[in-house]
Formats: C-alpha cells, structure tokens, sequence
C-alpha cells in the first residue's frame, strides 16, 4: 500500500488545502555543491520563478535550458496555530523527475518518478503559527532505470546533457501544482468504486480506506444537490434509483461525500465528483455503458510556449474547446499521466481518456520510433538494470491507478508506449505488469499499450496482453513518404491483414499516425511538411481505417506542434499537430473536423 493519501486536495469541513503556487526562490545547482554547502536550509541568490512550471523556457541562456542535473526551489509558508493536532502535509502535484523535500533544514521526503504526486508528511517538523521554510532539490536525470527513459552523458565542457529515448523535450522542475494540506488525524485515505447498471438502476459497490476505526457513511447527491444514496459502513453499495449515467459529451457527475463520524461529532469529510458508467471490452467492441463507441481524437502533450509541460488552466480550457470543436471524443495522456485538472475537466465534459503510464524509451535507440520503423530489433529487457525499471514501473503504476481510478473518463490504462516486444524477455516484464494493473483496478479496465512500427505479426511476443491492440503507424511518413504515399498504404493494408488474419477478436485502435506540417507551409502539388501533405497523408489513413471493421478508433499524433531535443529530424519541435503549439487549425484540421463530425459514436457497431 502506498504510504500517502493520492486523493486530491479540496478543502472540506474537516479539511484544508491552501495553494502554495505562486513565485518560489530558485537556484540551478551547476557545481553540485548544493548539499554540502547547505541548500537544505536556504538556497542562495535571489531569483523567482512560477510554481507551476517547467523552468527551462523562461530564460535566454542554453545552459539553463538545457541544464541536466539539480535545481533547487524555496518558499516560507505559514502554517496555522489552529491546525496543530492535526496531520500536516505538503502535497506536490508533481516534481519531475525525482524531488528531496526539506522543511527547516531537515530532510523530510523523497520521491521518484516526474508525473504523480507525493507528500511530505510535515507533521512533526514545523512550527505553528509561524512561517517555516520549504526547500525542495528536484533533479531532471534521465536513466534507464526509472520511467521516461533515456540516459545523462557529459560533455567535454563538463556539462551534463539529457539524452532521451523519446521523442519529447526533457522539461523538468515543480510543473504542477502545490498545496500545503491539514487533514485531521482520523482520515480518508482512499477509496474504490465499481458499477453495475441494471434497467434505469444502478449500483454503486464502493469501499473507503480510512486511518481508522470509527464509522463511515457515505452519501451520493445529484447535480440539484438532492440525495440519490446514502449507505453506511466502509464497504458496501450505494442504490441508485433512475441514475443518470455518464455518457460521451453528456456528462453528469453525482457528488459523492464520504464521512468518518464518532457518533454526533464528524471527524473527516471528503468529496469528489463521480460519474456512473461501465467500461467492457466484447469481441471487437469497446463498450460504455453496456454500448459500443468508436474513439476519436488525439495522443496529446501537455506542453505550450514559456512554461512548457507547466500546467496551465487557460492552455486547458482552448484544448477541450478545440477537441469539442473538431469533434472529438477521446485523448490518450502520452506519455505521462497528466494534471489532475485535466481529468476532472474530461469528467464534467464526457471526453474518454486512456490514461498512461510513463513507460516510454523502453527500446534501446536514442530515437526508438525512428530506429524501429527500420525493423531493427533489440532486447530492452535483457539488461541488468531491468529489475530495477520494473520496479520504479510497478511503483508509478499503483501512483496512477491509485490516483486516477475514480474518474469516469478513464475508461483504460495505457502501461507502455512503443516499448520493445521482439526479445523473450520482454514476455515476464510485461506479464507482471499487465497482472497489476488487473489486481489494482477494481473496474478491471482495459489494458493496453503502444505497439512501435517493427512490434507486426510473427515479430511482437506482447500484443496477446492487450485488450486493446493500440498501433502507431507511421506509413506514408517514416515509411513511404511523398510520391511513394501509394505503396506506404499498399503496405499498411498488408501489416493490417495480417493482423485481420489472426482472428484475435479483440478492437484496434490506432493510438498514432500522423505526418509533421509546418503551419506556414503551402505547396501546389503538395510536398512532405506542407498542409497540403498533411492532408493527403489523413485522406489515405482514413481510407484504411474505413476499411476494417475491428478498427474501433483513430487517435491522430499529435493534437498540437510540441517542443522537442533539437535535431536534425525536428525543425524546433515536432510539427505533427493538427494544431499549432499556439492551438490555431491547419488545413488538416478541417479536414479532420468534416469526418468526425460525421461519424456516429457508434460506428462500425
Ligand atoms: C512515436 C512516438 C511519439 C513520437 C512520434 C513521432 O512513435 O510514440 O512520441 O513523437 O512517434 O512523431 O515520431
């Protein structure tokens, strides 16, 4: 069991979350001396930065861009004398990709892993009624023995460089969100929840973790605020009557409020918005709510200009108006779970997410999804190292279900992203991981991952894991490009045989495709990175996917230009999105737009 609370922080009437966002004193540890010299207790300089960000974009030197190694952040927080009796925690959303937190000079936590949160527990350590200092030493290295993997070279110059294996930009720091947290010592911890729709009935088996032994009731109200369900005791089921269920684009989320009482006295309250939904997969079909639905939309990233993986609400808000816009019903979180705000915005706006861990790089290359569309094999899991990956993967595996179980737009976890599949020793890896992900989810959602251009019949070991069978194909891109767009689908249609030949009975979903566009590129006939290319390139795709029935879904890579390592394959980024990194349509979104306006939730049903 992990030994903090993954609920998020909300301030309820036994509990409160105060933000701690804002600027923080910040300091690049370029000599590595920031422990001995005493960090720890007040790091030096002046400089301020925002919390929540990444800390590369805002400054006009490369060696902060790049920097590889060890940052360090600093705030005072005042802490309340009224909390004292209580548990104290400092909750951060994120630090990527590893963070020791100290408070008053002395150590207090540590985690690894840059995309879920974690808490200090504080309680011991500060003083009440009185300001208390926070020092937080995050490091952004890259390794192969934790998720996003790649490796940390040094230059002549001494400097570290990061080298991933993946094809987004090592953006690092606290890009998530703060809170400085009081909770009372009796608490909810977590909880499970599982439905089951019978008729206009539905019923909700849940079961609430708390740090005690006192009883728990737990009350279901409707969007008026009306009761829908009360039961008591820290399992058992809720009965709703009439339920609304959570359905594509028409969400509608029940308040569920769970309470720990010592007789008349409440000892802790917490609540959260839920949606009553069931997720099954049947043959080819992906099914909601007992009803087949096709998946149309993106592999996303969060990323935009200056405060690059940052979370940043108002880049979320444009996202999800774009999305609704151009008629989509689904993202996959690629390649990291994302901010929390995002899945709560996919709740209340009825979007399907496949939410995924942050296993990506697992293909010995420095550029696996080039490397590998060449049919190159290798043995990513043969290493010594490998125990260890998987168990940093395993641990980042619970943080996500942990996390992310209760929302109704998850609807299945994505556990690798183009991971090599060719070696025998891949087999046990992803046996234990696709065995957790089953025992930790109560809903049992489906599992899948990204299966890497060379991962095709007779070659991929993994793929009879999968529920669903996500392909990134990139013919007409990486393979066939241009004028040789005509045999790049002569052979799509022959891998996707191939596969129809297997008779898995199992839906398909294409988690990417996509060809890179500059945005300001116009050319009469089309080239390769003009709009025009682009959208030829989705005309043959789309022709493909219409053609086999076990396609269940199209996720385009990517929804918007994103920031990459610079290079000779990337012209500042890479230009695969339908929107540009400032979120404005290219052609090939209007294009994309008429067809899925036009295709029914249940297509090929
Ligand atoms: C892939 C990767 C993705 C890359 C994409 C590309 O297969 O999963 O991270 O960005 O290809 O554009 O090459």
């Amino acid at each position: 069991m992990l030994e903090y609370s993954m609920l998020y922080p909300r301030t309820t009437k036994s509990r409160r979350a105060v933000s701690m966002d804002g600027m923080w004193k910040f300091h690049l540890d370029q000599e590595e001396w920031g422990e001995e010299k005493g960090f720890a207790e007040g790091i030096p300089g002046k400089d301020l930065i925002p919390v929540p960000a990444s800390f590369q974009d805002f400054y006009t030197g490369k060696e902060i861009r790049e920097f590889t190694g060890d940052v360090w952040y600093e705030k005072d927080i005042f802490v309340p004398g009224e909390w004292e009796g209580n548990k104290i925690f400092i909750r951060f959303g994120a630090a990527t990709h590893r963070a020791v937190v100290f408070v008053n000079g002395k150590e207090i936590a540590s985690h690894e892993g840059g995309f879920l949160p974690f808490c200090a527990d504080v309680t011991e350590h500060v003083c009440y009624n009185a300001y208390n200092k926070v020092v937080v030493k995050v490091n952004n290295e890259l390794t192969v023995t934790n998720i996003p993997c790649g490796e940390t070279i040094t230059l002549p110059n001494g400097r570290k460089m990061s080298k991933p294996y993946f094809d987004f930009f090592n953006y690092s720091g606290l890009q998530r969100s703060v809170y400085l947290m009081s909770v009372p010592k009796e608490y909810v911890f977590d909880f499970d929840l599982d439905y089951k729709i019978s008729g206009r009935d539905a019923e909700i088996n849940y079961s609430v973790q708390t740090t005690g032994e006192h009883a728990v009731e737990v009350e279901l109200f409707d969007e008026e605020g009306k009761q829908a369900a009360l039961a008591k005791g820290k399992s058992g089921v809720l009965e709703v009557e009439n339920a609304h269920l959570w359905r594509v684009h028409k969400a509608y989320l029940y308040r569920l409020v769970i309470r720990i009482t010592d007789g008349d006295r409440l000892l802790d309250e917490y609540e959260q918005e839920i949606g009553i939904r069931t997720v099954e997969i049947k043959g080819t079909s992906i099914l909601l709510n007992g009803k087949p639905v096709y998946l149309k939309g993106f592999g996303k990233h969060e990323d935009s200009d200056i405060v690059g993986r940052g979370f940043q609400i108002g880049v979320m808000k444009r996202d999800f108006e774009l999305m609704k816009w151009i008629g989509a019903n689904s993202f996959r979180t690629a390649h990291y779970p994302y901010s929390e705000e995002i899945y709560q915005m996919a709740d209340r706006e009825g979007f399907l997410i496949i939410d995924e861990v942050a296993a990506v790089g697992l293909f010995a290359s420095l550029m696996n999804f080039m490397e590998a569309s060449t049919g190159k094999e290798t043995a990513f899991f043969e290493k010594e190292t490998t125990p260890l990956l998987l168990k940093a993967h395993k641990r980042a595996l619970e943080e996500l279900i942990t996390r992310d179980k209760n929302h109704p737009s998850v609807i299945a976890w994505s556990l690798l992203n183009e991971p090599e599949t060719s070696s025998d020793a891949a087999v046990p890896y992803f046996k234990e991981i696709f065995d957790l992900a089953h025992e930790l989810d109560v809903q049992k959602r489906p599992r899948t991952f990204a299966l890497v251009m060379n991962s095709v019949p007779g070659v991929c070991k993994c793929y009879p894991f999968s529920d669903i069978i996500a392909l990134n194909r990139y013919y007409g891109w990486y393979v066939k490009g241009g004028y040789e767009i005509s045999e790049a689908e002569v052979l799509f249609r022959k891998e996707l045989d191939a596969w129809k030949a297997l008779n898995l009975n199992k839906p398909f979903l294409f988690t990417e495709y996509g060809a890179d566009t500059m945005g300001t590129e116009h050319k009469l006939p089309s080239v390769m990175w003009s709009q025009e290319y682009q959208e030829e390139y989705l005309n043959m795709v789309n022709s493909v996917f219409d053609s086999y029935d076990f396609i269940k879904g199209e996720q385009v890579w990517n929804f918007a230009d994103f920031q990459t390592t610079e290079g000779i394959l990337r012209v500042n980024g890479n230009k695969k999105g339908i929107f540009t990194r400032q979120r404005q349509p290219k052609d090939g979104a209007y294009l994309l737009r008429k067809r899925w306006k036009k295709l029914p939730l249940d297509y090929k049903a």
